[in-house]
């Protein structure tokens, strides 16, 4: 069979990371790597190509389409399925993704056929083979079709995890940045999260627990990628200094050179000083660390293990061995003006090369979005809102407008000044400062304007 595996485009009313980051779509890869022996798969990645989505559906004439989502992308799916089946009514459309992960009734609609919740090689298998012989599909694992009125069996289950298939992204590759790095892969070695932060959803998609992949694999992908920089998107890299030591020693003796950038967490950074050492004679550049607030309550409400001083220690780690650090900080919808004060000398005092502050989001669906229900300010389906960039939760001791020029300064403050413009410059280049100035910009203005809205 034909299939078309499409990320859709990014949503103009949407502000979100993309104005600095669009990293290859690993799901899609999946998807393409378990059919890719059967079918012939195409993957059509409109957040970065430039190509005509009903041209391409004339083109290639697939018999199935499937669509990646994340939250902000439930309009663009449902758009592209309705434009596919106007073009041609008998094409089979399927919605997979984080978004049908957390929310598949999102997507229970006339113009979806199935929602993939959760992707095994065994369930995509035999959908596949209903799908090919024509056949009713009946109840399957982790599939919700709406020939059977969007029920599924009532097993629960996980997303496996799937070596993806690089090639069939190479006509894009060249595109996929991670911050200022291009082209930059990424790679996942280990799911699931044990720190249990209440904000976070990905230890909620991924497991409560860290499950690896066997060395031998990464390492394999790792050969097999041929881009300079690779981001690691596990949930914490770091967790395992015994597993460090052994990823080191195989690059090491396979004298492998890469740049390398991971989340990691403030205990790892601390705890595993020595390896980190060792992994930044092996090309780890740059770290993205969830430091999320200033105040020692709220860490222990968002459930964080790492305190204040243990947060400035990782800092002091990190810049002694020459990584940078990406800090990433959450701005709590009760803060007033001498907390936002307070929270930039926080800032100015860990000096991260790079910050990215975003709202706490309480997305529809989690405990979080429970807590702040009252509080809300975009109805669940106002899916272009749910983007981690806007303020989604009223502020309790601001005015929204307030707030807002409270986020803009903070912003201004730590772009341009404390955000290290000599590290991006000489890391990156000026294209890349352009490009991100570009994007800031864009961020700012948005801002403004949200907040002269009120
Ligand atoms: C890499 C990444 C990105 C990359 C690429 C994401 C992409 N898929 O296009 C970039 C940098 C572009 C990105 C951007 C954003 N991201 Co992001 N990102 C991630 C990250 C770290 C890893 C995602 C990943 O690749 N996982 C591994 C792959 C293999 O998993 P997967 O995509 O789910 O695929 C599996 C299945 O879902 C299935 N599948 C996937 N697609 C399909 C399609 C079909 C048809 C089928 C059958 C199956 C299927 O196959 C795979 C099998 O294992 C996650 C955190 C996490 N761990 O999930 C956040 C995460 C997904 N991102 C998130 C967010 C919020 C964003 C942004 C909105 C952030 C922002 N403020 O800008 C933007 C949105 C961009 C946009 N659309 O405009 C949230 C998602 C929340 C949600 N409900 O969707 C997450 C969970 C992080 C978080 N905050 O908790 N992101």
């Amino acid at each position: 069979m034909r299939i078309l595996l499409v990320r859709p485009k990014r949503r103009k009313k949407s502000i979100t990371l993309g104005e600095f980051m669009f990293s290859e779509p690993l799901g899609l890869e999946c998807i393409a790597a378990i059919l890719r022996d059967k079918h012939e798969v195409k993957i059509l990645d409109l957040m970065v190509g430039k190509e005509d989505f009903s041209q391409e559906l004339i083109g290639f004439k697939p018999q199935i389409v499937g669509f990646t989502s994340l939250c902000v992308d439930v309009r663009g799916v449902k758009e592209l399925a309705l434009k596919t089946k106007e073009i041609d009514e008998r094409v089979i459309i399927l919605a997979g993704g984080t978004q049908a992960f957390l929310a598949p009734e999102n997507f229970f609609c006339g113009e979806i056929d199935h929602i993939v919740k959760y992707t095994t090689q065994d369930n995509i298998r035999k959908l596949f083979y209903y799908l090919e012989n024509g056949e009713k599909v009946p109840l399957i694992d982790g599939v919700h079709s709406r020939e059977n009125s969007f029920q599924s069996t009532d097993v629960s289950g996980i997303n496996e995890y799937i070596t993806p298939d690089r090639e069939a992204t190479e006509k894009y590759r060249s595109h996929y940045t991670y911050f200022g790095y291009q082209p930059c892969a990424l790679l996942q070695t280990s799911r699931g999260c044990s720190s249990h932060c209440s904000f976070c959803l990905r230890w909620k998609i991924e497991g409560g627990q860290e499950q690896d992949e066997p060395m031998e694999n990464i390492i394999a992908q790792i050969q097999r990628i041929a881009e300079p920089s690779i981001m690691i998107i596990d949930n914490n890299f770091l967790y395992s200094q015994e597993r460090l030591e052994n990823f080191c020693h195989l690059l090491e003796s396979d004298n492998i050179q890469k740049n390398f950038i991971c989340y990691a967490s403030v205990e790892s950074i601390i705890h595993h000083r020595e390896t980190l050492n060792r992994l930044s004679k092996n090309g780890l550049r740059a770290c993205l660390v969830g430091y999320e607030s200033f105040k020692a309550e709220e860490l222990a409400g968002y459930n964080k293990k790492a305190t204040i001083k243990e947060n400035i220690l990782a800092a002091e780690i990190l810049k002694e061995l020459g990584i940078a650090c990406w800090a990433s900080f959450i701005l709590n919808p009760d803060w007033n003006t001498k907390d936002f004060l307070q929270f930039r000398k926080y800032v100015k005092e860990l000096a991260p090369e790079i910050s990215t502050l975003t709202p706490l989001t309480a997305l529809p669906g989690t405990l979080l979005y429970n807590k702040y229900k009252e509080r809300i300010l975009f109805a669940p389906d106002d899916y272009d809102q749910w983007s981690f960039s806007v303020v989604s939760i009223k502020p309790s001791k601001l005015s929204l407008r307030h707030y807002y020029f409270e986020v803009l300064k903070t912003n201004l403050y730590v772009n341009l000044l404390l955000n290290n413009p000599s590290y991006v410059i000489q890391q990156f280049g000026l294209g890349t400062v352009l490009r991100l100035i570009k994007g800031s910009l864009k961020f700012l203005l948005i801002y403004i304007k949200l907040m002269v809205k009120g």
